[in-house]
């Protein structure tokens, strides 16, 4: 996969409704999950360990009776022995409905009246609801309107004002930081209010991204270049530049493995997707995204999402910097992104 939409190729194909060629649930294999939003197969741990359980490793499990599974117990055999019926495609111990069972997508072991709910885009417990009683948001803003997007259901809810930020990115412990061109802000959450840290020095002309990443260390991109941020103070520090022919297109991300990623613009060009060194500031080219103008960059559910000034939602190839559109928000103009402490 990756292979979707070839770099500089429309999004069309997908704003038209009409589904592009892609994996289904069933072209996965074992040890892969399908990611509805990502729309292809991909590596889970989860289903390793659930294979590692069902093939026999069940001392790990509940199960407190037998763990010896070779003594022939009544109980134990039900649990080590997985009988082919027919009636559990999926192996994930529910039955399915034809034959009696509860299971109601026996071809997708993610489904299961077992099963907790979970972000994506599938109702996990079998209770007919998608998502119920959790919160899979991310924050997002327009030029003067903070915005909660769901990008499973697709939706975005308008929470609070923003004072003209170029950028938002969330700190560990919850707070919501903010860059405008020469400034770094804060949300004030008690007094629910943004207020300004600090003035940059004159040499950042153009800060327009910011990333914090899971050690609480700020970054900023502005231009060709990268710096680290006092989020205390908003006093700076050149890390190094990203490379000559890099310029932000308007953010960085760093992502649960305290990657540090950049959309970079170029004339008359999609974006490009840029992997970052946060020692060096070195940038890496990991491909073109397809789409202009990412202004927005966030990760989350095992994710790369951005968000343009067109109004795109798109997830992110992190390898390839491939971008597929999820859904298009009429009238609005996506400018930054960040987490939410939830995710
Ligand atoms: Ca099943
Ligand atoms: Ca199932
Ligand atoms: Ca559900
Ligand atoms: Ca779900």
């Amino acid at each position: 996969m990756g292979l979707l939409f070839m770099a500089g190729c429309s999004e069309d194909p997908v704003r038209g409704g009409g589904e592009p060629e892609v994996e289904g649930p069933e072209d996965c294999v074992a040890g892969e999950i399908y990611n509805t939003v990502l729309k292809r197969c991909v590596t889970s741990n989860l289903d390793a360990g659930r294979e590692d359980a069902s093939g026999g490793e069940d001392a790990s499990g509940e199960d407190t009776s037998g763990e010896d599974a070779s003594g022939g117990e009544d109980a134990s055999v039900e649990e080590d022995v997985f009988v082919d019926d027919g009636c559990d495609e999926d192996r994930d111990g529910a039955r399915s409905i034809a034959c009696g069972g509860a299971d109601c997508d026996d071809r997708d072991f993610r489904r299961s009246p077992d099963r907790a709910e979970s972000c994506d885009s599938i109702d996990n417990n079998c209770d007919g609801q998608v998502n119920e009683g959790i919160s899979c948001t991310f924050f997002a803003h327009s030029g003067d309107t903070l915005y909660t997007i769901d990008p499973f259901k697709r939706v975005a809810e308008a929470v609070g004002e923003v004072p003209g930020l170029q950028d938002i990115d969330t700190h560990p412990d919850g707070t919501l930081y903010g860059v405008t061109r020469e400034e770094l802000y804060r949300f004030d959450g008690a007094r629910r209010r943004w207020t300004m840290v600090g003035t940059f020095p004159a040499r950042i002309e153009d800060a327009n991204g910011l990333a914090i990443d899971s050690a609480g260390v700020g970054y900023v991109t502005s231009g060709d270049s990268l710096y680290e941020v006092d989020l205390g103070t908003a006093r700076t520090q050149l890390i190094g530049v990203v490379g000559e022919t890099f310029y932000s297109s308007g953010d960085c991300v760093v992502n649960k493995r305290d990657s540090l990623f950049m959309t970079s613009k170029a004339e008359d060009q999609p974006d490009t997707l840029v992997l970052v060194n946060r020692m060096t500031g070195e940038g890496v080219e990991l491909g073109s995204v397809g789409f202009s103008r990412v202004f927005g960059l966030t990760a989350g559910w095992d994710a790369l999402y951005g968000l343009t000034s067109e109004g795109q939602l798109i997830t992110l190839d992190s390898r390839t910097g491939q971008g597929t559109l999820v859904h298009t928000f009429e009238g609005l103009r996506w400018y930054g992104a960040a987490s939410t402490p939830a995710r």
